[in-house]
């Protein structure tokens, strides 16, 4: 595990992965559908940690591009959040600066909105 991830974060985000509501068909990260949402910000060399509780009945694979992130004590690009109010943490090194998107890697998904943007400010 990579020493940056002992210890805790310097920043958290608690997200919600769920539908759209209203009859349009839509996924959405923290009630907001991409490209109108907000980037997640993040500094560099911050340990970030995310949480992401799913409020759908279905599977979400969530991708997140340009780092590795440890979930319990694997590291990996890409994790399952299970349904039905299944929640998953994982934690990364902001130590890729740039634009990355964060997605379910379900493509019906992703078009549909599921996803944002992690931003270095
Ligand atoms: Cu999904």
């Amino acid at each position: 595990m990579p020493q940056d991830l002992r210890g805790s974060p310097d920043r958290t985000f608690d997200l919600t992965l769920s539908p759209e509501m209203g009859g349009s068909y839509g996924w959405l990260v923290d009630g907001q559908s991409y490209p109108d949402a907000d980037p997640l910000q993040v500094q560099e060399g911050e340990h970030v940690r995310v949480r992401m509780t799913n409020r759908s009945p279905v599977i979400h694979p969530m991708h997140l591009h340009g780092h590795f992130f440890r979930v319990g004590d694997a590291m990996k690009d890409t994790v399952i959040v299970p349904g039905h109010m299944g929640s998953v943490t994982f934690d990364f090194v902001a130590d890729n600066p740039g634009d990355w998107l964060f997605h379910c890697h379900n493509l019906y998904h992703l078009e549909a909105g599921m996803a944002r943007v992690v931003e270095y400010v």
